[in-house]
C-alpha cells in the first residue's frame, strides 16, 4: 500500500457540506424555477393490471392554466427523433432498443396500440443489466400504451402554468380500464394457467440464472447434518428524504437541453436518455443538483425524466414534475421481494460441506435499469465469510403486477447475508455450538491477498476472527448469556435475545471486465481530475455522485494530504456532466473505493509533476527532491525549497519550466480496479422481547466492521448508524404490502413504519483494519455495510430470546403480532409437553426444543395487515 501523508485523511474533520445543508441554502432541484417553465402532473392507473380501451382527455385540457394533455399514443413519436445506429457502442449500455424477437418470437401483435396501428417491433426499456441471452424485456413506455401493468403506472401527463392546477386537471381525464387478471404472488406466478403480467411472453419468468462451483451433490451425499430454510425478503421502499423530481430546459445552443434531475447517476442518466430519446450525447447535460438521498432508488432512469425532456423539445419551454410522496411509494422503485430457499450440508462438527441456494426474485411490472441484475449482487455472498468446498445458486426473475424492483441499500446483499446467517443459527442449533464457535469452525484463515470463495470470485482479505473476537469482548457476551439465564430462570416476561452477524460484502463495483461478463454493461471504471490553480488552491472534479455520503470533505482530505494543502483549500466538483463530462457515479460503496482512490492517484500526479518542477527551480536532481508539509526541498538542505504554491505559480505562468514540458498542474486518472472489494465485520443485537406482548426493543447495538482504512470516522460512523437504522428497520418494521388486487395497502408513511429515534438504541462501534490489495489506497467501501449486517443480527436476537419456546424462525418484519403469534403457535402445537404459564412464559429449564422444526410456523397467514407479504 502506498503511503499517504496522513495529515487529514483519518481525522474526522467536519463535512463541509453541512453549513449549507443546515442553513436552507442548499439548491434541490425543486428551488429550480426557470422563465416560461411548465409544470407536469401525470395521472397514474388505479389498476394494478387493466386494458385501456379509451382516454378522453378534452375537459382536462379546458381547466384554468392547462396547456396540453398527452397520452401515451400521443407521444409514441416523441422519444426517438433522431435514431442512433448503435447506442450501445456510445453509451456502453444497449439500452432503448432490443430486438423484440427474445422469449417469444410472435409478439408484436400484442403491442398494438388503442389505434389499431402496430407499434415498432423494437422493445423500449429501461434495463440495462442484461443477464442472461434469454431475458424476456418487456416494452416500457413512459407513458403507458394499451396496457397498465401496476397500480402506479403512467396513463397520461398533463402541463399546466403551476403544479396545483396541473394536478387538478387530473380529475378531468377520463380513462376507461378493461381490468385483467392481477399476480402478486411469486410462486402462483410460476403456476400454470396463472395471469400473465406480459401475455406476449406466456409466461411470468423473466430468466433463470444459476451457478455451481465444486461437487454440490456429493457435498450433500457426505453430510451428517443437512438443514433446509426458507426465508422470505419482505419488499420494502425506499425513504429519501427529498422525492424524486426534474426539470428539463432547452438550452440557446439548437438542439441543446439540460436536464436537473434529483439522481444518483447523471453521467449514466445521460447515457440513457440520449439512447433512449435519441439525442445527441454531446448535446445533453445532466445536472444532479443537491439531492436528498436516494438509497439505490435513484440509481434509475425514470419514465418522468424521459417526459420532461420530450415535452421540453416537444414545446421548447423548460419542464418540471416533482414526486410527492405517495407517488413515491407506488412508483419510484421498490427493494427485495425475495423467497429464499437455502441448504447446507455439514459435518457432525458442524463445519460446512456445501450450500444450495435458489431464488425466486420478484421483478415487478417492469425491468428498470438493473432489476435483473440485483439478484446477482447476492449470487456471489450467500457463502459469507465461510470458507467450503462446493455452492449452488439459482435465481429466477418473476414478473408480478406491482411496482418494478431495482436497488435499495446493499442490493442483493442484504438478502444473501440474512439467509447465511440465518442458517448459520439452525446450524448451532443441530451441532449444539455456541452462535460464535459454529461461525468460527467455518471461519476463512486470516488473508491479506486475493482468496477463492465457494462463488468463484475471490475476496480481497479479510480477518472475520478479529472483528468476532472483539465485538464479542465489547459486548461482554458471557455476561449477556449470564443475565439471559437469569431472566429464563426467573420466568421474566421480557426475555433477553442475544444475535450475531458475521458478514461480508460485495462493493467497490468496478472492474470492467467482471461487470460486462455480468451482463452489467461494464464501465466499472471512475474519473477524477485534480488540478493545481495559479494561486494553490486546487480543485477537484470527480465522477462520482455524493447525494449524502460527504464526497465534497472525503475527497478534499485526501487531495489536501497528497498535495500538503489544507481542505478548506479544494474545492469538489461534482454531479454536472458539463463539468465532469466522464464519471460511473454512487452506488455499490463504490465512491471511495473507485473515486476517492481516482482523487488520491490524480493528486500524485500532480505531486510528480510539480517534483520535477520543483527540481528544475532549485536546480537540483529530481531524485534529491523530499516532498513534505507542501514545501519540495532539496536532500541534506532543507533551506533550500520552494513552496507547492511557488511551484503551483511557476506551472501556471510557464515561463521557467523543464524543457518540453506542457504548461499548469492538471492531471486526471481513469482507475478501474483489478477487484471489487470485501468490508466485513462482526455485529451482535441485543433485544429484549416481551413475551405478553410480542414487543422487541433493541436494548444494545455493538458492531466491529472493517473498511479498511478510514478516510473520515465521522462520516463513517454516520454511514453505519444510517445502514443499521435501515437493516433494523428490514428486520422489525417496514414491508410494503399489496392485496390481492395488486392495490399497495401500505401506500403512505402512516401504514409502512419507518422506525424513527425512539426505536433505534445507542450503537457501539469499533474497527479493525485490514487493508484491501484492490487499491493503492487500501480501502474498502462502507456504504451499505450496516444495512447488510444488521438484519440477520436482530432476527438471529429475537428468535434467540424465544428458544425456549421452540420457536427457530420469526420472519421479518418481526411486528410485535408476529411475536406474539409464534409464541401462541408455539404453545398450541407443544401444550402437551410444555410447562409454560398462562401469560405465554417459558417454564423455568424450559430447552430450546424444536418444537415446529426449522423454517415452518414462521409465516402468519393470519396477520392483520394482510396481503401478499413478497
Ligand atoms: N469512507 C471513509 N473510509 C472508508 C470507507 C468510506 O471515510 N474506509 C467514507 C467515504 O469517503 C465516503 C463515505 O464514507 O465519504 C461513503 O463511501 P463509500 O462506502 O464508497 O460509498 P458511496 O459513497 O459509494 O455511497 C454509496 C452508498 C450506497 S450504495 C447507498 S445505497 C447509500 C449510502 O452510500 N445511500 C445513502 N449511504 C447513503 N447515505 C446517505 N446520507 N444517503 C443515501 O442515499
Amino acid at each position: 500500500m502506498t503511503e499517504a501523508p496522513e495529515r487529514y485523511v483519518g481525522g474526522g474533520i467536519r463535512r463541509k457540506e453541512d453549513p449549507a445543508l443546515v442553513t436552507g441554502r442548499a439548491n434541490w432541484t425543486d428551488n429550480i424555477k426557470l422563465p416560461g417553465m411548465l409544470h407536469a402532473s401525470v395521472l397514474r392507473s388505479p389498476f394494478a393490471h387493466a386494458r385501456i380501451t379509451s382516454i378522453d382527455t378534452s375537459a382536462a385540457k379546458e381547466q384554468a392554466g392547462v396547456v396540453a394533455v398527452f397520452t401515451g399514443d400521443d407521444l409514441a413519436d416523441e422519444y426517438e427523433k433522431n435514431p442512433r445506429d448503435n447506442p450501445a457502442a456510445v453509451t456502453g449500455y444497449d439500452l432503448s432498443l432490443h430486438e423484440r424477437s427474445q422469449g417469444s418470437a410472435s409478439v408484436t401483435d400484442t403491442a398494438d396500440n388503442t389505434d389499431g396501428e402496430p407499434v415498432d417491433e423494437q422493445t423500449r426499456t429501461f434495463v440495462a443489466w442484461i443477464v442472461h441471452e434469454e431475458l424476456k424485456i418487456p416494452n416500457h413506455w413512459p407513458v403507458a400504451r394499451g396496457e397498465v401493468n401496476f397500480a402506479g403506472d403512467i396513463v397520461a401527463v398533463v402541463l399546466a402554468t403551476d403544479r396545483y392546477k396541473a394536478q387538478d386537471a387530473l380529475e378531468f381525464i377520463e380513462v376507461d380500464y378493461e381490468p385483467m387478471g392481477v399476480v402478486t404472488d411469486l410462486e402462483e406466478a410460476l403456476e400454470e394457467g396463472s395471469p400473465l403480467v406480459h401475455e406476449d411472453f406466456g409466461t411470468n419468468e423473466a430468466y433463470t440464472w444459476d451457478l455451481t462451483n465444486g461437487d454440490i451433490d456429493d457435498a450433500f451425499s457426505r453430510a451428517e447434518i443437512t438443514i433446509k430454510e426458507r426465508y422470505l425478503q419482505q419488499r420494502l421502499i425506499p425513504n429519501a428524504i427529498e422525492t424524486r423530481g426534474v426539470v428539463a430546459t432547452p438550452e440557446p445552443t439548437k438542439g441543446a437541453f439540460t436536464i436537473y434531475t434529483s439522481t444518483q447517476i447523471p453521467h449514466i442518466l445521460k447515457a440513457v436518455l440520449s439512447s433512449y430519446c435519441g439525442f445527441p450525447e454531446q448535446r445533453l447535460r445532466v445536472v444532479a443538483p443537491d439531492v436528498g438521498g436516494g438509497f439505490g432508488s435513484k440509481l434509475n432512469a425514470y419514465s418522468e425524466e424521459v417526459i420532461a425532456l420530450i415535452l421540453a423539445r416537444k414545446l421548447g419551454v423548460p419542464i418540471k414534475w416533482i414526486e410527492d410522496r405517495s407517488e413515491n411509494y407506488l412508483a419510484t422503485i421498490h427493494g427485495r421481494g425475495q423467497v429464499q430457499d437455502i441448504e447446507v450440508a455439514a459435518d457432525s462438527e458442524g463445519k460446512i460441506l456445501g450450500m444450495r441456494v435458489k431464488l425466486l426474485a420478484d421483478m415487478g411490472a417492469y425491468l428498470h435499469l438493473n432489476t435483473p441484475g440485483i439478484p446477482l449482487l447476492g449470487a456471489f455472498m450467500y457463502p459469507g465469510v465461510y470458507t467450503f468446498p462446493a455452492y449452488s445458486f439459482e435465481c429466477t426473475g418473476v414478473f408480478t403486477n406491482k411496482t418494478p424492483t431495482d436497488a435499495y441499500r446493499g442490493a442483493g446483499r442484504p438478502e444473501a447475508a440474512y439467509a447465511v446467517e440465518r442458517i448459520m443459527e439452525a446450524l448451532a442449533r443441530e451441532t449444539g455450538l455456541d452462535p460464535a464457535e459454529v461461525r468460527r469452525r467455518n471461519f476463512y484463515e486470516p488473508f491479506d491477498e486475493p482468496t477463492d470463495t465457494p462463488a468463484g470470485i475471490q475476496y480481497d482479505s479479510g480477518n472475520y476472527q478479529a472483528t468476532l473476537d472483539r465485538v464479542i469482548e465489547l459486548a461482554d457476551y458471557e455476561g449477556l448469556r449470564e443475565e439471559q439465564r437469569r431472566r429464563r430462570e426467573n420466568n421474566d416476561p421480557v426475555q433477553l435475545g442475544i444475535g450475531f452477524s458475521t458478514y461480508t460484502e460485495i462493493c467497490g463495483l468496478a472492474p470492467s471486465q467482471v461487470l460486462s461478463a455480468l451482463g452489467a454493461g461494464g464501465a466499472g471504471w471512475e474519473m477524477a481530475k485534480v488540478q493545481m490553480l495559479a494561486s494553490g488552491n486546487v480543485e477537484v472534479i470527480t465522477g462520482t455522485t455524493p447525494h449524502g455520503q460527504g464526497h465534497v470533505t472525503s475527497w478534499s482530505q485526501i487531495a489536501a494530504d497528497a498535495l500538503g494543502v489544507s481542505p478548506d483549500d479544494v474545492e469538489v466538483h461534482h454531479g454536472d456532466t458539463a463539468i465532469a463530462p466522464y464519471g460511473r457515479d454512487t452506488y455499490g460503496s463504490r465512491s471511495l473505493p473507485v473515486g476517492g482512490v481516482a482523487v488520491h492517484m490524480a493528486a500524485q500526479k500532480v505531486v510528480d509533476k510539480a517534483k520535477k518542477i520543483a527540481a528544475h527551480m532549485l536546480e537540483a536532481a529530481e531524485g534529491d527532491i523530499e516532498f513534505e508539509g507542501g514545501r519540495f526541498s532539496v536532500a541534506g538542505s532543507p533551506d533550500q525549497n520552494v513552496t507547492m504554491t511557488d511551484v503551483a505559480g511557476a506551472a501556471y505562468l510557464a515561463d521557467n519550466l523543464p524543457e518540453g514540458m506542457q504548461p499548469v498542474l492538471s492531471e486526471e486518472v481513469f482507475f478501474d480496479p483489478p477487484n471489487f472489494t470485501f468490508p466485513f465485520g462482526a455485529h451482535i443485537c441485543v433485544t429484549e422481547v416481551d413475551t405478553e406482548t410480542g414487543f422487541v426493543k433493541i436494548r444494545d447495538y455493538f458492531g466491529v466492521d472493517d473498511c479498511g482504512p478510514i478516510i473520515n470516522p465521522t462520516i463513517v460512523d454516520g454511514q453505519l448508524h444510517g445502514g443499521i437504522a435501515q437493516g433494523i428497520a428490514q428486520a422489525l418494521y417496514e414491508e410494503a404490502v399489496y392485496d390481492e388486487d395488486g392495490n399497495l395497502t401500505t401506500g403512505s408513511m402512516v401504514d409502512y413504519l419507518i422506525p424513527g429515534a425512539p426505536e433505534l438504541p445507542n450503537y457501539t462501534l469499533e474497527r479493525t483494519v485490514t487493508p484491501s490489495p484492490s487499491n493503492v489506497m487500501g480501502v474498502k467501501g462502507v456504504g451499505e455495510a450496516g444495512t447488510i449486517g444488521a438484519p440477520p443480527a436482530v432476527i438471529n436476537s429475537v428468535v434467540d430470546a424465544l428458544s425456549p419456546y421452540g420457536i427457530t424462525h420469526v420472519d421479518m418484519p418481526a411486528s410485535p403480532w408476529k411475536v406474539w403469534q409464534a409464541i401462541q403457535d408455539s404453545q398450541g402445537r407443544d401444550a402437551g409437553t410444555r410447562d409454560a404459564d398462562r401469560s405465554g412464559r417459558p417454564a423455568q429449564g424450559t430447552d430450546s426444543a424444536d418444537a415446529m422444526g426449522p423454517g415452518e410456523g414462521s409465516t402468519n397467514p393470519d396477520e392483520p395487515t394482510g396481503g401478499e407479504r413478497v
